[in-house]
C-alpha cells in the first residue's frame, strides 16, 4: 500500500487549494492512478484500521441491486445514513444502475431494465477478449433522483491470457482452482485441462471524486473484492485492481491524520478467502468471505465533510 502512502503525500506537498461542495475546503489533485496486484495480497490497508464488515455489506448490498438502507441496518452498518430519506431510500443510486438500469427504448431483447453486473458476467464468460466490459452508475438522466452522485462511477473489466511463467508459478504455488458458474463448453474455455485458469481478470475504477482519507481506502477494498468475486465466479485468477482518481482531493482537516498515516511503516497485507463453492455473483453470503491475517495499526478519527 506504499502507492496509497504516497498518493497521499503527493496531494499534501503538491495539490492545489481548492473549494469544494461541503464548505470544508481541500487540496486537490486532478488525475491520479494506482494499481494493486492482488496475488500479492489482498489491498486493504494496513497504516490504519479500517472498517472491513462495512465494505462487505456494502458490496454485497450493491449486487443485491438493494438502494434501500434497511439491510445495512439491519447489519450495523450506518455509512449511508444521513443520505437516505425518512423510508430509507436513497434513489437510484449504484445498486440499481448495476442490476437494473432502464432500458429506454427496450433493447432487443425486450427487457426494461439491463443487468449490467450480470450481462459482464456473461461477457466474461462467452467472449473474454471484448473490450467492452463495462458497467456505468452515472446515468446522466437519474442523477437528479440519486441521494449522492456516484463518485465511484464507471468500471471495467480486462480478461487476459496468463504468461507462460505465470501459469507454472500457479501450477506450482497457488494453484487455485476457480468453480464456475459457466456451461462445460464455457469452462473448457476459460480452464486448462488440469483445472487451473487460463486467464487473469483485471479491474480497472474510475472514481470522479476521492476524499483520499476516509474513502479511497474503503473504495480500494471494496472493488478488489468485487474482482475476486467476479473472478472466481467466471474461473478467472485474479490480476490487477486499477484505481483512476478524477478530482483527489484531502479535505484541510484531514492534514493532521494524512501526516501520521504517512509516518506509520505498512505492515503484511491480510489475505482474503471466498468459499470457493459459490458459483453465481449472487450467491455470495457475508460468511463466504473470510479476511485472515489483518492485523492493522489503529484507526485514526476524521471528520466526514457531508
Ligand atoms: N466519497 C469518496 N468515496 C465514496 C463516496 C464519497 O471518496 O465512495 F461515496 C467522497 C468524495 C467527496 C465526497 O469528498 O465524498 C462527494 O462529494 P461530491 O459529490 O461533491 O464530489
Amino acid at each position: 500500500m506504499q502507492e496509497y502512502l504516497n498518493l497521499l503525500s503527493q496531494v499534501l506537498s503538491s495539490g492545489t487549494e481548492k473549494d469544494d461542495r461541503t464548505g470544508t475546503g481541500t487540496r486537490s489533485v486532478f488525475g491520479a492512478q494506482m494499481r494493486f496486484r492482488l496475488y500479492n495480497g489482498f489491498p486493504l490497508l494496513t497504516t490504519k484500521k479500517i472498517h472491513w464488515k462495512s465494505v462487505v455489506h456494502e458490496l454485497l448490498w450493491f449486487i443485491k441491486g438493494d438502494t434501500n438502507i434497511a439491510y445495512l441496518k439491519e447489519n450495523g452498518v450506518s455509512i449511508w445514513d444521513e443520505w437516505a430519506d425518512e423510508n430509507g431510500d436513497l434513489g437510484p443510486i449504484y445498486g440499481e444502475q448495476w442490476r437494473s438500469w432502464p432500458a429506454y427504448p427496450l433493447d432487443p431483447m425486450g427487457r426494461l431494465s439491463i443487468d449490467q453486473l450480470g450481462d459482464a458476467i456473461h461477457t466474461l464468460r462467452t467472449n473474454p477478449d471484448s473490450r467492452r466490459i463495462i458497467i456505468n452508475a452515472w446515468n446522466v438522466g437519474s442523477l437528479h433522483e440519486m441521494a449522492l452522485a456516484p463518485c465511484h462511477c464507471l468500471f471495467q473489466f480486462n480478461s487476459r491470457p496468463i504468461a507462460h511463467y505465470h501459469r507454472v508459478s500457479l501450477g506450482a504455488g497457488l494453484g487455485v482452482v476457480m468453480p464456475t458458474g459457466a456451461s462445460p463448453d464455457e469452462e473448457a474455455n476459460i480452464l486448462d485441462e488440469a483445472g487451473i485458469p487460463r486467464r487473469m481478470l483485471d479491474l480497472q475504477l474510475y472514481q470522479r471524486s476521492a476524499d483520499l482519507f476516509l474513502g479511497v481506502p474503503f473504495n480500494i477494498a471494496s472493488y478488489s473484492l468485487l474482482l475476486l468475486m467476479v473472478a472466481q465466479v467466471t474461473g478467472h485468477t485474479p490480476g490487477e485492481f486499477v484505481w483512476t482518481g478524477g478530482d483527489v482531493h484531502l479535505y484541510l482537516n484531514h492534514f493532521e491524520q494524512a501526516r501520521e498515516q504517512i509516518e506509520r511503516l505498512p505492515l503484511f497485507l491480510p489475505d482474503l478467502r471466498l468459499n470457493p463453492k459459490v458459483r453465481e455473483i449472487d450467491d455470495f453470503k457475508f460468511e463466504d468471505i473470510t479476511l485472515i491475517g489483518y492485523d492493522p495499526h489503529p484507526a485514526i478519527k476524521a471528520p466526514v465533510a457531508v
